[in-house]
């Protein structure tokens, strides 16, 4: 039986997932929940947590990328998501766990905050990105996307911090793809974390004029494809004055 892929349009772990499951060639569907809804969508589907990307495979559910990752390879280890060397598989998986832990949470924070700040981002979220029947009119109240951001820790402090570290984050891909451990011929689970993530990053409005032309992200473009974008202008200019070293 195919695999199902419960995602979201926008989200960059689905993303992550989709990529990890066509390198496998593993046949599975993809079902798009409702944005906002998913949580409630994917307990109703007997999943533990609330998160996508959310895996049905082989009968087994699944969350979390990083659990992803490890059920698919063992699964079906060929081709392999992570190397058979034992040094080589532990930095592949240290550089998969900044990714999840790290990098993965900018994005999302940035999204939700600016969710939560403009309407124009959840209507864009509602109507190009999910396709949702009323979605302008549904998008209005802005009070569910305040509890994703507080959530996740968005505010604008925690938004402007991740600003300002975007600079080391890209050094960090680079230093990985320098030293072999992403971005070799063999795709590997931390590539496919890592790109999936700055694909997001390069999906704002606001942040691609800074960030499109950046080696990595143009790296990130050969792993895994676009997200829905670009996502409205909706930071403040000001924020953005530390993107301007890059
Ligand atoms: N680190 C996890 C987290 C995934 C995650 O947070 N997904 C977001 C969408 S990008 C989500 O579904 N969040 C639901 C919520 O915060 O309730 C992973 O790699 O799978």
């Amino acid at each position: 039986m195919p695999a199902t892929l419960y995602a979201l349009t926008t989200s960059h772990p689905a993303l992550a997932a989709r990529a990890m499951l066509e390198h496998k060639g593993i046949e599975h569907r993809v079902v798009q929940l409702v944005p906002g809804m998913h949580p409630l969508m994917l307990r109703a589907l007997r999943f533990r947590g609330g998160t996508v990307p959310a895996v049905i495979v082989d009968g087994r559910r699944i969350q979390r990328t990083l659990a992803i990752s490890r059920a698919l390879d063992a699964m079906q280890p060929d081709p392999p998501l992570f190397p058979r060397d034992a040094d080589a598989r532990r930095r592949v998986e240290e550089a998969e766990r900044w990714g999840d832990e790290v990098l993965q949470g900018v994005p999302r924070r940035i999204f939700r905050y600016m969710a939560s700040r403009s309407y124009e981002v959840r209507r864009w979220l509602a109507v190009d990105a999910g396709n949702i029947p009323a979605g302008a009119l549904i998008a209005r109240p802005s009070l569910q996307a305040k509890t994703f951001a507080r959530t996740s820790g968005a505010d604008a402090a925690t938004v402007r911090a991740d600003l300002v570290a975007l600079r080391g984050h890209l050094a960090e891909v680079e230093r990985l793809r320098d030293e072999g451990v992403i971005g070799g011929a063999e795709r590997n689970a931390a590539d496919f974390q890592i790109a999936s993530s700055l694909r997001s990053v390069a999906k704002f409005g606001d942040l691609e004029p800074y960030v499109g032309d950046h080696p990595a992200v143009r790296w990130a473009a050969t792993v895994v494809p676009p997200l829905p974008g670009p996502v409205p202008h909706a930071l403040p200019r000001e924020w953005l004055a530390p993107l301007e070293a890059l």
